[in-house]
């Protein structure tokens, strides 16, 4: 289902019929909503989100691509995020030993234009599909394929920002003790203690080759977020904190308490295409009541 969103931008909404649904704005094939069965909200969006180019809408899951962050001569985590995708019409159904039943999805595509070509100058073919699973599931699949005559070289994220209840509740499984690179210490690189994450102060971190499974559980919430990514080996931890919230203007002073950026991404190792090749980059999402582990 195709709408006018807020400030008439169109979005598609994905329902599935046991209730969750997921909503995708064409600018920036963003993410900007993902609902579980109950009707819960389980992705952050600032109140003061901007829904306005050519400003990246603040919250949801925002595509990093070719760049994140300011690590390259581009825009701050590059170009996609606010450009206006186009929906593919006619997508190509779903490889046989995917169980395509319940699946509700829409395939957006990028291509530069002639002024994207000025300020990078690599002609690519971008389809992100977005897919609810009958559990509720959110995937998001990324195929970027090199339309060009000379190889090309992209990091990439997907910046997703989960709703917490409160985010000194949160700890967050799977990061241990693995190596990291400390974006608030001129990106040094440290290794992690062995205990979960959680959080008392500004974060800003990217671990390096973590495993594909990664849990966010909120204790208040009593629920636990599973990401799981797939051609993605890194993954990028951040809240602001309350002194740098002040400082970014479409995002409210005590936001930062009930969000958390955990962030499938690639950028340790450069992804390089050659022409004609194509990359593929997953993440998955489910949401599911702590109870569901034992232990907890
Ligand atoms: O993913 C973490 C990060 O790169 C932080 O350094 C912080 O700047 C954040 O993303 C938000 O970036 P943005 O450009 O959306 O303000």
């Amino acid at each position: 289902e195709i709408t006018k969103g807020i400030n008439g931008l169109e979005k598609v909404t994905l329902r599935e019929i046991h209730g969750s649904s997921v909503e995708v704005y064409l600018y920036g094939a963003h993410v900007t909503s993902w609902k579980n069965e109950q009707g819960e909200e389980l992705l952050f969006v600032s109140s003061k989100a901007i829904f306005k180019p050519p400003k990246p809408i603040r919250g949801g899951i925002p595509i990093c691509f070719p760049q994140f962050s300011n690590l390259g001569p581009l825009e701050a985590h590059g170009f996609a995020r606010n450009r206006v995708w186009a929906i593919d019409p006619d997508p190509p159904a779903f490889p046989p030993n995917v169980n395509a039943t319940n699946r509700v999805f829409v395939d957006l595509l990028l291509k530069p234009t002639e002024e994207d070509l000025k300020i990078w100058p690599h002609s690519f073919e971008y389809r992100l599909r977005v897919t609810l699973g009958p559990a509720g599931d959110l995937m998001l699949t990324s195929r970027i394929r090199n339309t060009d005559g000379k190889p090309f070289t992209f990091t990439f994220a997907y910046h997703t920002y989960f709703s917490v209840s409160d985010i000194s509740e949160v700890r967050v499984e799977g990061l241990e003790t693995l190596d990291y690179l400390d974006n608030l210490k001129n990106r040094e690189r440290y290794t992690e203690q062995g205990d979960a994450i959680t959080f008392e102060s500004e974060i800003d971190k990217i671990y390096l080759s973590t495993p594909t499974k990664i849990a966010i559980l909120d204790h208040e919430k009593k629920r636990t977020f599973v990401v799981r990514k797939d051609g993605l080996p890194d993954a990028v931890v951040w809240n602001p904190w309350d002194k740098r919230a002040k400082a970014i203007a479409d995002f409210g002073d005590d936001e930062y308490r009930h969000m958390l950026c955990v962030e499938a991404a690639a950028i340790e190792k450069p992804i390089t295409l050659k022409p004609g090749e194509e990359w593929k980059g997953r993440q998955e999402l489910s949401a599911v009541p702590s109870s569901y582990f034992s232990g907890q």
